[in-house]
Parts: structure tokens; sequence; C-alpha cells
């Protein structure tokens, strides 16, 4: 497990993104890759309505690096994440089905 970081940096990362609105999306797919090093995973996720996304296969960012740790390349999972201004797309939540 990771080390708690100090003061300034609890703050969680979603609350310094510039959202494109406050709405969560969630999708269900499959884990492809997973790039630690760049905080990235990759899902073939099926479509997702709240957003108007047909399914595809695509990177995510993640808000905490730690989700990572989570899931594996194979595994079927449901996942949740949040659009920035900049449309990023960013896992707050993923777990293995
Ligand atoms: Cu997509």
């Amino acid at each position: 497990m990771a080390p708690v970081q100090a003061s300034a940096e609890n703050t969680p990362a979603k609350q310094a993104l510039m959202l494109a609105s406050n709405q969560t999306h969630h999708g269900v797919g499959t884990v492809t890759a997973i790039d630690n090093k760049a905080k990235k995973i990759e899902l073939k996720h099926g479509p997702i309505k709240s957003i108007g996304w047909m399914g595809m296969k695509m990177y995510f960012a993640v808000d905490d690096a730690e989700l990572l740790d989570e899931v594996e390349v194979g595994d079927k999972v449901d996942f949740d994440f949040i659009e920035t201004r900049d449309k990023r797309y960013v896992i707050t939540d993923i777990e293995a089905q």
C-alpha cells in the first residue's frame, strides 16, 4: 500500500480538475491494458448513454493511481468516470465484477 501523503496532497485530485459537469458516468467493460507510469487504463467498454457513447476501446486517466491495483488485464469491470472541460475522462472508481 502507498503511504498516505501529507497535507495539501490529501486533497482529492478530482477537486482540482476542471469538470465539464458534476455528472459521474457509469460504464461496464473489459480491461485491455494498464499503464501504471502514465496513470492510465485502456478499457473496451459498452455503450454509455449518459455521455452519448457507443461501445469502444479507449484510454481513461485515473483519479488515484491505486485504482490500477484493483484490476488486471482481462477483468470485466464496472467503473465510474468524470469528464473534464478539456475532454479528459477520469475514472474515479473501478471494480472487477
Ligand atoms: Cu469510449
